[in-house]
């Protein structure tokens, strides 16, 4: 990660202070910024439940976690079909719901990322005058043999731009609910 010149200064600063992986030689690192047109405290809403992903997260059909959530917590995700796998074991490694991050690793799972860690971090903003939020999620992955650290790192920031966008379409339909919701109650 080298905050360059793909993210802009606040990006930068963000991804400097809460996104800092330390990749091995043989592993891949990147991060993805999203802009949402909804308030900080809806879109975390969503990122912070570590058992139901599958509310934005377009690929995943089903998720169940054993026991008592909190750090440490693993869930067992499945994975809509026409993906090269079906399931995923992924560990929750940090939550901080004053600064709206989430920190999860991957345990298991019959899929090809191994070791991968990611953080997600939502941050509050202006965007057309209204309350809006912007979401950094990085990543750390091995590079399987076989593949290039191009190859894993658009694969991997492919599905992550996918359940970002889903993020802001959720989050944004709930913004336009609740700012109906004092004319519907009238
Ligand atoms: C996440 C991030 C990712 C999830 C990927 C990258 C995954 O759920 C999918 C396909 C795979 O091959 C790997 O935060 C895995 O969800 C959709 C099953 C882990």
């Amino acid at each position: 990660m080298d905050g360059g010149d793909a993210y802009g200064v606040l990006e930068s600063q963000y991804i400097r202070r809460h996104h800092r992986h330390q990749p091995r030689e043989n592993q891949c690192t990147s991060a993805l910024v999203k802009h949402i047109k909804a308030p900080v405290h809806l879109v975390w809403s969503l990122v912070r439940r570590f058992d139901q992903p599958q509310r934005y997260k377009p690929f995943i059909s089903r998720c169940v976690v054993n026991g008592d959530l909190g750090i440490g917590s693993v869930r067992e995700v499945n994975v809509k079909s026409g993906l090269p796998a079906t399931t995923s074991r992924e560990r929750l490694e940090f939550l901080d719901d004053e600064e709206h991050i989430l920190g999860i690793k991957i345990v298991g799972g019959d899929h090809r990322l191994k070791n991968y860690s990611s953080i997600i971090t939502v941050h509050p903003e202006i965007i057309d005058e209204r309350p809006g939020t912007m979401v950094i999620e990085s990543f750390v992955v091995d590079v399987p043999e076989g593949n290039t650290r191009e190859e894993t790192c658009y694969f991997t920031s492919t599905l992550i731009a996918c359940n970002l966008k889903s993020l802001a379409d959720v989050s944004e339909r709930m913004a336009v609910q609740d700012r109906a919701e004092p004319i519907n109650g009238f």
